[in-house]
């Protein structure tokens, strides 16, 4: 069995998503909570060492770097044939996904997220508006991507679901409301028995 770090916070929905793969997938591992508010220069060596852009989430596997929530749900998938990964068209779906949501949904939720954060300091007029009118076409692809299943992977989770999940966990700190299928999948995703909240994925030392 690999040997699993996560360097992680509860406040990146980038490094929930790994988190959550990982609780899904029950492979054991130890996560090193990094303060993502503090100065970087005061971030723990080794994450500063492996993570280019001193980001988390940082996995490290078996001593090497693994960077890019995405490009790490995929990893992880393919490594161990999980969620998805367990064949060809479940990779596909997962990669569908996951590029889907770094464009669209993932790209808009966070900086709205951000934009209240700060009560809009540093955003330029109609960016926010801009967001705003993104995500209504998000959530509407997303019911199309969802159909009549559970998850978007279909019966059970993956990685597509972990991705989004991120920062759909989020849209009332975003300030956007759900549709019916954004509403329906957050339930199950909140019932799911490995699923925790972000402080719990990232408990303070
Ligand atoms: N594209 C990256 C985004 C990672 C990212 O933006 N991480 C943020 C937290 S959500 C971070 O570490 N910010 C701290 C900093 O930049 O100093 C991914 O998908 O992993």
């Amino acid at each position: 069995m690999s040997t699993l770090v996560l360097y992680g916070h509860p406040d990146s929905g980038h490094a929930c998503k790994v988190a959550l793969a990982l609780a899904l997938a029950g492979l054991p591992h130890r996560t090193v909570r990094v303060d993502i508010w503090a100065p970087r220069e005061t971030r723990p060596a080794e994450f500063l060492a492996n993570s280019p852009f001193a980001e988390v989430p940082l996995l490290m596997i078996d001593g090497a770097p693994h960077v890019q929530s995405g490009a790490i749900l995929l990893e992880l998938a393919t490594r161990y044939g999980i969620l998805g990964g367990e064949n060809a068209d479940g990779l596909r779906r997962g990669r569908e996904i996951l590029m889907w949501e770094a464009n669209r949904i993932g790209m808009c939720l966070p900086q709205l997220k951000e934009e209240r954060r700060v009560k809009g300091q540093g955003f330029p007029p109609g960016a926010t508006d801009w967001l705003r009118m993104r995500y209504e076409t998000d959530k509407a692809r997303f019911a199309l991507l969802l159909g009549d299943a559970p998850f978007l992977h279909g019966a059970a989770p993956g990685i597509g679901d972990c991705a989004v999940w991120g920062y759909a966990q989020w849209l009332d700190e975003a300030g956007v409301s759900p549709n019916a299928a954004l509403t329906g999948w957050i339930a199950r995703m909140r019932a799911l028995p490995a699923m925790r909240s972000p402080e719990a994925f990232f408990p303070a030392p």
